[in-house]
């Protein structure tokens, strides 16, 4: 394998292709987090992927890795427990919006407050695809799902808000910045403590298609058009991405 293709090794080729429909931005994100862990070179033996349940969640199996596929909302306290349990492993959990910060969310607070030293990658589609399109915890404000025909009435979690004072990694970042998600996913896995990567993806099938866009292209490149880079920041504006910085010592 050359240097591009590396990645790849993390990845169980012979399962593919993946359940995901064309269009669909996970495969975009399972690759980013692959080439992470490969320019880390994170050991095989020494690296476990924990997954909710959903689309996203569905990207445990295809890792060359040990994982586990758990029950709904609960990826955060088992990979919390692998951790407790041997602490000298990379424990990573990868999960979607409805499945961390809805069903999960409880657990998302915990696992903040403890401070445990995991890595999050949430794949961040603003929707419960798997289940067709219903409201999700981060659907904007009127937005139409199949839940909410005339507009989601209520306003989105906003994410690094619940991390308050607690010293944690925090980053936003889309699809449609593959650098900038992979720098984002690497420092993350680097942090010693919590860390959380949301990144921004795109589910056309049962979302996209109700809000207008005439494929996922239109909603990778609204990504583009909508988010600025700020990788500075005490804090992330709605249409910011970056990474909320802390210090080597684990504080802000
Ligand atoms: C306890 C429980 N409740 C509900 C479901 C149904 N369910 C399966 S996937 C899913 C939504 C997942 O949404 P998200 O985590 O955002 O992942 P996505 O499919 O969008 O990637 C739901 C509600 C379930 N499997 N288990
Ligand atoms: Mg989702």
């Amino acid at each position: 394998m050359n240097k591009n293709t590396h990645f790849k090794r993390y990845l169980k080729l012979d399962v593919l292709p993946t359940p995901w429909c064309p269009g669909c931005g996970n495969g975009i994100v399972l690759k980013t987090i692959c080439q992470s862990f490969d320019e880390l070179d994170l050991p095989k033996n020494g690296t476990v992927v924990v997954s909710g349940i959903g689309c996203a969640g569905r990207s445990a199996g295809f890792f060359d890795l040990d994982s586990v596929h758990t029950a709904h909302g609960r990826a955060l306290p088992v990979a919390e427990g692998i951790k407790y349990a041997n602490d000298a492993l990379t424990v990573v959990v990868v999960s979607g919006d409805g499945d961390l910060l809805g069903i999960g969310g409880n657990h998302l607070l915990h696992a903040i407050r403890r401070k445990t030293d995991i890595t999050v990658i949430c794949y961040a589609n603003e929707i419960y695809a798997m289940t067709g399109g219903q409201v999700s915890p981060i659907t904007p404000h009127n937005t139409k799902t199949l839940t909410t025909p005339d507009g989601n009435p209520d306003y989105p979690t906003d994410i690094q808000s619940l991390f308050g004072y607690h010293n944690c990694f925090f980053a936003r970042t889309t699809a449609y910045h593959l650098g900038h998600m992979k720098k984002c996913i690497t420092e993350a896995l680097k942090f010693k403590g919590f860390s959380f990567v949301e990144v921004r993806t795109m589910c056309i099938v049962n979302y996209g298609r109700r809000l207008g866009y005439k494929n996922s292209n239109e909603m990778l490149l609204n990504f583009k058009d909508v988010y600025k880079m700020n990788d500075n920041a005490e804090e992330l504006a709605p249409d910011e991405i970056g990474i909320i910085r802390v210090n080597t010592d684990g504080h802000r």
